[in-house]
């Protein structure tokens, strides 16, 4: 993994050495009905490097067993290396202590689990929990069932026409009822980066508990959950250039504490008698049956390998990218782009005069180029703009400016068939 960046480096513009970075990706090399495959659906999930994919097969070469139950040797080793991913987790968040790491499956059920357990801690009938209107499903849907569990209700933060959360309204909203505010750090669908430590010092006035969905962010930006001063952080292995079935529960380590359990069974308890069962400290408590420990350690080694490419060098180079690729699709007649936030990602929504998103998606896929094209799990967001889809080029560090160019000429293409 040496020499990720060019030899500009030493010169005043430092540049990935994106080829140099793409031998890393096995899948980049890849043709697609005969033409090089243009990987831009990163926002989905991102592309694995070899690292991540050796990193996984390694453990269930030599030293696959269950974790924490077993006294022989190989089940050590795993549970050594299981929870060396924790420490490295805990530092690449920079939280306070690795008790607060969470392994789950993913960014969904990560919300889920806190909105269940915090909901049933925090929530009584009357009280609002605040989201706003770009929230991706997984960040809407686990809130509506612990709303018509507790009688809690829910309250929305609309966006402006530019797709930015619109802060005064959402202060607006903030009330001694508000136990809750959870909101997405990186829009999927715009591209948004939220503005989550103005947002935490608003919400903390009225003393709401803080909930942030990083799915979007984390490969993109460097997170700090200190800074950011949230309390809880969820995000995705899959979408940091890791595997999919894992995923992190960043929360503060008194509210997790006093949390009820999420799931319960093997691992996360104590003792258990008929009548009663107590639980396990934190985290444990609530990592209910067999984890998932081969992705964990995938996980381990996405991280590195990200730490290793640098989110300094990360941001230069997609900044690069999302320039040149809004300038670019905006001189085409017809194409309008959907989410022009001051802070924006490498994410570029946009629709086409006369053309559905699903049919841009159809014709840029002959040309070996992947988008996604949908609602991205953004029902109401898509309504607020009044529309029903978008395609969606989403970026990620070893993408490259020919990959914006084949783009362009893949949507001209799209013209050129429905003229
Ligand atoms: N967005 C997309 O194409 P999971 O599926 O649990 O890894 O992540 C869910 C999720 C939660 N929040 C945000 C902001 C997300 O973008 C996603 C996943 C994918 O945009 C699949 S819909």
């Amino acid at each position: 993994m040496n020499g990720l960046l060019s030899s500009s480096t030493q010169q005043k513009h430092s540049r990935l050495d994106v080829q140099r970075i793409r031998e890393d990706f096995p899948i980049l090399r890849r043709l697609v009905y005969g033409k090089p495959l243009v990987y831009l659906d990163n926002a989905a999930t991102t592309q694995k490097p070899r690292s991540v994919i050796e990193a996984m097969s390694s453990y269930y070469e030599h030293t696959n067993a269950n974790i924490h139950r077993g006294l022989h040797f190989l089940s050590e080793r795993a549970t050594e290396q299981y929870e060396a991913v924790r420490s490295k987790i805990t530092k690449f968040l920079n939280a306070g202590d690795r008790c607060e790491i969470v392994f789950t499956r993913g960014t969904t059920e990560s919300i889920n689990l806190v909105a269940s357990s915090l909901g049933r801690l925090l929530l009584k009938a009357g009280d609002e929990v605040v989201l706003t209107t770009m929230e991706h499903h997984s960040n809407i849907v686990p809130w509506q069932l612990i709303c018509s569990a507790t009688g809690a209700k829910i309250r929305v933060a609309p966006v402006n026409d530019d797709g930015e959360l619109c802060l005064d309204a959402f202060e607006r909203l903030l009330n001694p009822k508000t136990k809750i505010v959870a909101l997405t750090h990186v829009s999927n669908a715009l591209g948004t980066v939220n503005p989550v430590q103005q947002v935490v010092r608003m919400a903390k006035a009225v003393h709401a508990t803080v909930v942030v969905d990083g799915a979007q962010a984390v490969s993109h930006l460097a997170v700090d959950v200190q800074q950011l001063g949230c309390d809880f952080y969820a995000f995705s292995g899959h979408k940091l250039f890791g595997p999919t079935g894992v995923g992190v529960l960043w929360g503060r380590a008194e509210l997790l504490d006093a949390m009820p359990p999420y799931q319960g069974g093997g691992e996360m308890i104590r003792t258990v008698r008929f009548e009663s069962s107590t639980w396990a400290k934190i985290p444990h408590k609530f990592e209910a049956g067999t984890p998932p420990i081969a992705e964990v350690i995938g996980l381990g080694a996405a991280v590195d390998y990200v730490l290793h490419v640098g989110y300094a060098a990360i941001a230069e180079h997609e900044s690069a990218l999302r320039d040149g690729a809004t300038r670019t699709l905006s001189s085409i007649p017809g194409v309008r782009i959907i989410g022009n936030a001051h802070d924006k990602a490498a994410v570029i929504s946009f629709v086409l005069e006369g053309v559905h998103p699903h049919d841009i998606g159809t014709i840029l896929d002959r040309e070996g180029i992947a988008i996604r094209a949908g609602h991205h799990c953004a029902q109401p967001l898509m309504e607020r703009f009044g529309i029903a889809a978008t395609a969606r080029a989403s970026f990620a560090f070893y993408n490259t400016r020919a990959e914006v160019d084949a783009l362009a000429a893949g949507v001209q293409k799209v013209i050129e068939v429905f003229s």
